[in-house]
C-alpha cells in the first residue's frame, strides 16, 4: 500500500500531484534544486529535500540522488510527473529494482513507445492505422528514392528516437531527398545518439487529436475520450479542448477503440495518451504514445469527473480500475489555456523576473493549476509554463466565453505573459467556430500578434489607484481626495483600446 510518495518533479505538476496525495491521506515528499528552494511544491509538500544545484542533470534528472532521498525519506513510491524522468525506462527500472513503486507503466512499454519505429510496427500488428511510411532507411540512395516515390511526395523524415517534433524533416521533392536523409541522420545521431530515421507521407493540414487511456495490472484498459491539441506553436501546445470540435461521433468511436487496442497491445498499465494525426477527411493515423500523465490532463478530468492522479496511484497499488468503460461518461466542454512567462511581441522569448502581483480568475467552471505566488522569482532554468487555466461549461460556445472572462480576470505583473495572446486566440473566428488545424497559429499570426499594449498598462494603473485609495483610507497621513463621486476612467480607457477588428 502506498502511504508516502516522492514527487520527482517541480512546478505546477508537482503541486497537482501533491494535491491528490493530500486528499488520499498519502504523505508527500518534494525534491528541489537550489534555485527552487522557495518554490510552491516545496512549501506545499509534507517534506522537502534538496536534490542538487540548478542544472537538471544534477537535480531533477539525478537518478542516484533521487533514489537516495527516496530511501532516506522512507517513501513507498515515486511519481515522475511529466518531462524530466517521466519517460526514462532506465529510471522506471531502477526505481523498481530498489524496491519502490514507480507510478507509471512498465519499463518495456516506455521503451517500446520511445522507439518510434518499434511503436509503428507494434501498432500495425495491433490493427491501429499508422501514417503510410517506411521501415528504417539505409544509405542506399536509389532504394530510398524508390521508397519515397512509392509513398508519394511530399514526405517527412523522422528520427526513430525523436518525437514531439524533434528530429523531423520535410521533403517536398525528389531532388531534396538524399541531402535531407543525410542531414536528418546526423542530426538524430547528435541529438539522440541514434541515427535511425524513417519516412512518412506528409499530411497537409492535420489535426492533432489524442486519446486518454488507463490500463491496470488486471488487463483492463479504458479510454477517457479525446483531446483536440491542434493549437500549437513550434510543437508547443498552447490551447487544448475536449471534446474535439472536428471529429464526428462515429470517428470518436473508432479512434477511441483503436487507442484502447494500442494500449492493450503493449499490456499498458497506468495513464497514457495515444496521439493521432487526423487529416481533413477524418482519416486518423497513430503518431506516438506518451507513457506519462500529460500537461493537458485536467480537461479530461473536468469532463469525465475522474481524478487521473488518483487513478494512477490506484493502478500502481495493483488495484483494478474503479470503473468500467460503460461507467465513463463525458459531460459538457472543457478548454485549457497554457499560461507561459514569455513575450509574444518579442518572438515569444521566455522571461524571468519577480512576480509583483497575481490575481487568479475564480467563479463557476474555472480551475487554475499553477505554482507561482507574489514575490516568487521566475528563473530561466526551467519550463516557462507558469500556470494552466482550465474552463468547463455546458457547451463549447459558453466555454469560449467563460475562458475569455477568466483570461480577462487573470492578472500577473512583474513578468511578461501570453495572456493577451490567448485572449486573441479566443477571439479569432477560426477558433470561435472550432474550424482550425495544426496550422492555426501560423495562419492567424498577424491577428494574434496585434498587441493591445495599453490594456495591461490600464489594468496596472487601475490596480495602483485601488492600492493608493486603500492606503489613503488606512493611513491618515496619506489621505487625499479620491473623487468617489466621479466615474473611474481607467477601465473606460482600457475598453476603448480593446478593439476587435472582426
Ligand atoms: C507529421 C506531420 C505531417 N505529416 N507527420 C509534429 C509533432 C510530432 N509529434 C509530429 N508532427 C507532425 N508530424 C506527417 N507524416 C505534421 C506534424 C506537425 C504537427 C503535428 C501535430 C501538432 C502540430 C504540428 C505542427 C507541425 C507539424
Amino acid at each position: 500500500m502506498i502511504r508516502k510518495i516522492l514527487i520527482a518533479n517541480r512546478g505546477e505538476i508537482a503541486v497537482r500531484i501533491i494535491r491528490s496525495c493530500r486528499e488520499s491521506g498519502i504523505k508527500s515528499v518534494a525534491i528541489y534544486s537550489e534555485p527552487d528552494r522557495t518554490s510552491m511544491h516545496v512549501r506545499y509538500a509534507d517534506e522537502a529535500w534538496l536534490v542538487g544545484p540548478d542544472p537538471s542533470g544534477q537535480s531533477y534528472l539525478n537518478i542516484p540522488k533521487i533514489l537516495e532521498i527516496a530511501k532516506k525519506s522512507g517513501v513507498d513510491a515515486i511519481h515522475p510527473g511529466y518531462g524530466f524522468l517521466s519517460e526514462n525506462a532506465e529510471f522506471a527500472e531502477e526505481v523498481r529494482k530498489s524496491g519502490l513503486i514507480f507510478i507509471g507503466p512498465e519499463a518495456d512499454a516506455i521503451r517500446s513507445m520511445g522507439d518510434k519505429m518499434k511503436a509503428r510496427e507494434l501498432m500495425i500488428k495491433a490493427g491501429v492505422p499508422v501514417v503510410p511510411g517506411s521501415d528504417k532507411l539505409t544509405d542506399d540512395e536509389d532504394e530510398n528514392q524508390k521508397i519515397a516515390e512509392k509513398i508519394g511526395y511530399p514526405i517527412m523524415i523522422k528520427a526513430s528516437a525523436g518525437g514531439g517534433g524533434k528530429g523531423m524533416r520535410f521533403v517536398e521533392k525528389k531532388a531534396d531527398l538524399n541531402t535531407a536523409i543525410k542531414r536528418a541522420k546526423s542530426e538524430a545521431l547528435n541529438a539522440f545518439g541514434d541515427d535511425a530515421v524513417y519516412m512518412e507521407k506528409y499530411l497537409e493540414s492535420p489535426h492533432h487529436i489524442e486519446v486518454q487511456i488507463l490500463g491496470d495490472e488486471h488487463g483492463n484498459v479504458v479510454h477517457l475520450f479525446e483531446r483536440e491539441c491542434s493549437v500549437q506553436r513550434r510543437h508547443q501546445k498552447v490551447v487544448e479542448e475536449t471534446p474535439s470540435p472536428f471529429i464526428t461521433e462515429e470517428v470518436r468511436k473508432t479512434m477511441t477503440d483503436r487507442a484502447v487496442a494500442a494500449a492493450a497491445a503493449v499490456s499498458y498499465t497506468g495513464a497514457g495518451t495515444v496521439e493521432f494525426l487526423v487529416d481533413a477527411n477524418m482519416n486518423f493515423y497513430f503518431l506516438e504514445m506518451n507513457t506519462r500523465l500529460q500537461v493537458e490532463h485536467p480537461i479530461t478530468e473536468r469532463t469525465t469527473g475522474v481524478d487521473l492522479v488518483k487513478a494512477q496511484i490506484r493502478i500502481a497499488n495493483g488495484e483494478p480500475l474503479a470503473f468500467k468503460q460503460e461507467d465513463i461518461k463525458k459531460l459538457g466542454h472543457a478548454i485549457e489555456c497554457r499560461i507561459y512567462a514569455e513575450d509574444p511581441a518579442n518572438n515569444f522569448m521566455p522571461g524571468a523576473g519577480r512576480v509583483l502581483h497575481i490575481t487568479e480568475p475564480l467563479g463557476l467552471g474555472v480551475r487554475t493549476d499553477g505554482y507561482i505566488y507574489e514575490g516568487y522569482e521566475i528563473t530561466v532554468f526551467y519550463d516557462p509554463m507558469i500556470s494552466k487555466l482550465i474552463i468547463w461549461a455546458q457547451n463549447r460556445e459558453e466555454a469560449v466565453e467563460r475562458m475569455k472572462r477568466a483570461l480577462y480576470e487573470y492578472k500577473i505583473t512583474g513578468v511578461k505573459t501570453n495572456i493577451q495572446f490567448l485572449e486573441r486566440i479566443m477571439n479569432t473566428p477560426a477558433f470561435k467556430e472550432g474550424k482550425y488545424d495544426t496550422h492555426f497559429i501560423a495562419n492567424n499570426e498577424d491577428y494574434l500578434l496585434q498587441g493591445e499594449e495599453c490594456q495591461q498598462e490600464c489594468e496596472d494603473l487601475a490596480m495602483i489607484m485601488a492600492y493608493v485609495d486603500h492606503q489613503s483610507h488606512t493611513d491618515k497621513r496619506l489621505r487625499f481626495s479620491t473623487h468617489h463621486h466621479q466615474k473611474s476612467n481607467w477601465k473606460e480607457y482600457g475598453r476603448l483600446h480593446r478593439f476587435n477588428p472582426f
